[in-house]
Formats: structure tokens, C-alpha cells, sequence
């Protein structure tokens, strides 16, 4: 046999066992022709997501949950949304995995294994809101550029790690420290080893509070890959691009990070609002910080058939930044007069917290049931879309369902 022939028979082979069925015709396949079944990698099944996530780009990849989905308390890996800048890393190895501490503000820099980050500092585990800035984008109009996000860019896992703050106290960081900045293992999409796609990062105030992990661990597991394995930054409560996956190295700035994805109109939102498709100048964006009070409805699912004279238990999430919120209300009638929900208290500080309530109908017909929640300072979400931005951050209007009682 040639070099050829047997090339083509091997991959033939290979091919056939990864199409999982005979591939009838295949002796015919050209020459350096992938089958179409695999040249589109299922991304369900890629990165164990439920068949209901809604794929919104694959190159990066970026896939979102629907509100019935984040029905759970925590939400499990298969409903949680990926927010990819770049391409995720490949052939992660662990054992070599080193975290490197630098920038003008430490006192020396210094490098951690993975090992001796896990067996040097104490465990902490909390459940933290991760909300995208973009989350509800698809909303805007004038319409901004991006993943168009409707409700599902959001999660509450369980992330346990350790204190980024017992890490930098290990490493000394000098008076002058303003910024903790990740860099990431991540792939920029031009494949240039020395572009990165995303370098943000948080103020060191938030870098020091209790509940910024480095983690790696979700839900009592390794994080998934694509969620940030073998190591992420988690700052609850803040845009979820403040929380680098796959982080190698920190650097602790004496400045305002400067890294891809921190200026212009990334993540920066008009300091003071503007008219909807206005041009802003830089220097009148300001970085988004805690995120708005937000709710959602996760059952029923909208569209729900109720039989009449039967009560309705609708049931969700509400979170508020780096605030608690203090009240949760619906309404049936278009937002003319709102119910209060019964509200839990978050589990911990930057965790959703869960309301539920109990609806009477009063006869049979087509309803929309809205949600609306309130922070501890009194500010509530508005009933449609909050103020326009150049990149369609930061919508928390109130989430709707519809229902018929029949
Ligand atoms: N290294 C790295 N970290 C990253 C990103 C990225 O592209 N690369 N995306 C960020 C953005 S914009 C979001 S919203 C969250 C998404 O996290 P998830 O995919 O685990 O839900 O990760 C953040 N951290
Ligand atoms: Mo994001």
C-alpha cells in the first residue's frame, strides 16, 4: 500500500469511530475533506451544557441560559452562561501551573504552584452572583455591537478558593497599590501569542474584601475549562469581566489598569446619562463598578397555562451588586399596582437572594406578571430600559413572563 492510500484509510478509520456509524460513501470522501459532523463541534456537549442554552456566538464562543433555567439556588455548570473574549486554553497543565504576582505595587514579585496556593492558605467557600455587563443588551436601541444577550448572561455558583487579600498579604503590596489586574491563559482570536484578548481587573479595596477568591473549585468540583480551570478570580457582585478565568499572573498596579478591555467604551458606561446613539468622549466613560438591583422570574416559564381558580407559585433570584436587596414585589396588571414577594436573605454577602409569592387571577384570561426588585438604598429596577450606552451595558429593566389562565 502507498503512503497515501494508507494515509486516507487511518483517517477514514478515525473518522468512522468519531462519527460513531459506518460513514457509507467515505471511500469516496476527497482527499483532506472533514465531514460537516465534525467540523461543528457540539457545544453542548463540549462543555456539558443542557440542550436549551442558547448558542450566540462560536468564534469566541458565547452561549447563554434561559430564565427557566436558573430555576436552581445554585446554579449547576450545564445552565451557567460562557463569556469568551478569546479562544479557551489548550492543553492546560496543571502540574506546571504557575501564579506569578507582579507590577509596580508589590514589594517583590513572586510565584505560586497551584499546590502550594491550595495548601498554604485557608479555604473559603461562597456563593457569588456573576452577572455579565452586557447582560440585557439586545434590548438598546440604537442597537450596540456585541453577544446580543437577553436575560441568561447571569449565575450563582458556589466558588470556593482562597482570599486574593491572604495572597497579597504574603506578597506585601506597597501604600501606592490602586489596581489588581489578572492576565490569562487565553488565546487571542488572531492566534498572536502576544495579543491578549481581556486584562481587567478590580481596585484593590475590592481585591481585599473577604469575599474576592482566587478559586478553583465550582459547585465542589474542579471548575469546568471553559469556566476558568484551573484557577479564576471571582469579584461577585461586579461585571463578571472583572473576574479573569484562567489566571496566571496578577499585577498589582499603582494606576488604573490599562490592559485590553479597560478603556474606550469597554465595560465604561457615560458618567452621566446621555441621549440614546449620542457620541461620548472618553473621558466622559467611567468604569462600571457594582451592578444594579435586577430580578428574575425563573418559574413558570413564560407561557405558562394555569387552570382557573388555582393559585400560581412563581419563584426567583434578585441581586443588587455589591447591595442586598430589601424588597421583592410583582404585579399582574402592567405595573399599576404591585404584591410583595417573600424574600429570603442572601446566604452571603454578593450571593442572589430567592423570593417567592402566590398569585391569585381573578378570572381566566391572558396575564403578564413582572418582578421588581429593591436595593438597600431604596433604588428599584425600572419597569423598561434604563439609560442608553455605546456598548449596551448594565440593562436591569423588570423581567417579565406571560401566563393564560384557562
Ligand atoms: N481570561 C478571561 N477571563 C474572562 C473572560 C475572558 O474572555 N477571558 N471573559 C470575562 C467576561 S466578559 C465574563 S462575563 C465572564 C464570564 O464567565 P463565565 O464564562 O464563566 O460565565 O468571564 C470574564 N473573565
Ligand atoms: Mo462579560
Amino acid at each position: 500500500m502507498n503512503r497515501r492510500k494508507f494515509v486516507k484509510k487511518t483517517t477514514l478509520a478515525a473518522m468512522t469511530g468519531m462519527v460513531g456509524c459506518d460513514i457509507v460513501f467515505g471511500s469516496v470522501i476527497p482527499e483532506s475533506y472533514v465531514p460537516l459532523l465534525l467540523q461543528d463541534p457540539d457545544p453542548f456537549k463540549l462543555f456539558d451544557k443542557d440542550k436549551e442554552m442558547v448558542v450566540l456566538n462560536d468564534k469566541p464562543w458565547n452561549m447563554e441560559a434561559q430564565a427557566h433555567l436558573l430555576d436552581d439556588r445554585i446554579t449547576p455548570s450545564k445552565y451557567m452562561f460562557i463569556r469568551n473574549n478569546g479562544l479557551i486554553p489548550e492543553d492546560t497543565d496543571i502540574t506546571n501551573w504557575v501564579l506569578t504576582l507582579d507590577g509596580e505595587s508589590v514589594k517583590r514579585n513572586k510565584s505560586y504552584s497551584l499546590q502550594e496556593l491550595k495548601s498554604r492558605f485557608r479555604h473559603h467557600t461562597y456563593q457569588l452572583t456573576l452577572e455579565c455587563g452586557g447582560n440585557g443588551r439586545s434590548e438598546f436601541n440604537p442597537p450596540a455591537k456585541g453577544n446580543q444577550w437577553t436575560i441568561g448572561a447571569v449565575s450563582c455558583a458556589e466558588w470556593t478558593g482562597v482570599r486574593l487579600r491572604d495572597i497579597l498579604e504574603d506578597v506585601g503590596i506597597k501604600d501606592d497599590a490602586v489596581y489588581l489586574a489578572y492576565h490569562a491563559a487565553d488565546i487571542h482570536l488572531s492566534r498572536n501569542p502576544k495579543k491578549e484578548p481581556i486584562s481587567r481587573g478590580v481596585p484593590i479595596g475590592k481585591a481585599m474584601q473577604e469575599e474576592t477568591l482566587l478559586a478553583f473549585a465550582m459547585n465542589g468540583k474542579d471548575i469546568p475549562l471553559v469556566h476558568g480551570y484551573p484557577l479564576r478570580l471571582v469579584a461577585g457582585g461586579w461585571p463578571a469581566s472583572a473576574s479573569g478565568k484562567w489566571v496566571d499572573r496578577l499585577s498589582v498596579r499603582n494606576q488604573v489598569h490599562d490592559g485590553p478591555k479597560m478603556g474606550g467604551s469597554s465595560y465604561r458606561v457615560p458618567c452621566n446619562p446621555v441621549a440614546p446613539g449620542a457620541k461620548v468622549a472618553d473621558e466622559d466613560m467611567c468604569i462600571i463598578e457594582s451592578m444594579p438591583v435586577k430580578s428574575l422570574i425563573t418559574y413558570p416559564k413564560s407561557g405558562a397555562m394555569i387552570s382557573e381558580g388555582k393559585k400560581l407559585n412563581i419563584r426567583g433570584h434578585a441581586w443588587a451588586g455589591e447591595l442586598e436587596v430589601k424588597k421583592a414585589e410583582y404585579s399582574i396588571d402592567f405595573g399599576s399596582t404591585w404584591k410583595a414577594c417573600d424574600l429570603e436573605k442572601p446566604v452571603n454577602r454578593l450571593a442572589w437572594q430567592h423570593f417567592s409569592a402566590n398569585i391569585d387571577f381573578p378570572k381566566k384570561g391572558y396575564y403578564e406578571i413582572w418582578a421588581r426588585a429593591t436595593d438597600s438604598k431604596g433604588v428599584s429596577q425600572p419597569m423598561l430600559l434604563p439609560g442608553w450606552n455605546p456598548k449596551g451595558y448594565l440593562n436591569n429593566a423588570c423581567h417579565r413572563i406571560a401566563v393564560k389562565v384557562v
